[in-house]
């Protein structure tokens, strides 16, 4: 994007048809702080890689979605409770690659709005596509870390 694009869409929130994107997410699917315990998926609003919920209660304000920055008049958001709210793109007992799911396997920029409210672990994953098979782990995480 050139200077004036930037610009002209710094207050504004995706569309999802934007050149080159591959996955958006912007997590307006439920009812701030409401009950949404009949949702089960997370949209991919720039292709077909929508996320299947794990772990989230879907009621009240925490590990559910609320209400979330008003760059635009509707905004929701989703909050994790950093125990096991988590949304897999694919089966996580299953092995697939990036390749197959549309995403990037050599280069890759990710753009992600997190709010961390308490740290209570060393590090956090907030998005990543990884291996995990004991000892042998690869692939990649947008996270933090305290170290
Ligand atoms: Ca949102
Ligand atoms: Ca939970």
């Amino acid at each position: 994007m050139c200077q004036s694009e930037i610009q002209g869409r710094m207050n504004a929130s995706l569309e999802g048809n934007e050149n080159g994107l591959v996955a958006y997410y912007d997590f307006e699917e439920g009812t701030p702080s409401g009950t949404n315990t009949a949702l089960t998926e997370v949209k991919d609003k720039a292709g077909t890689n929508h996320g299947t919920m794990n772990g989230f209660a879907k009621t009240g304000s925490t590990s559910n979605w609320v209400d979330g920055q008003r760059l635009v008049s509707e905004n929701t958001a989703l909050n994790f409770d950093g125990l096991n709210d988590v949304v897999f793109l694919s089966n996580p007992s299953t092995t697939v690659s990036a390749g197959s799911l549309g995403l990037p396997t050599t280069q890759i920029t990710l753009e992600a709005w997190i709010r961390v409210e308490t740290l209570t672990s060393a590090w956090g994953c907030a998005v990543g596509f990884t291996q995990d098979n004991g000892s042998f782990e690869s692939g990649w995480i947008c996270g933090r870390s305290d170290g």
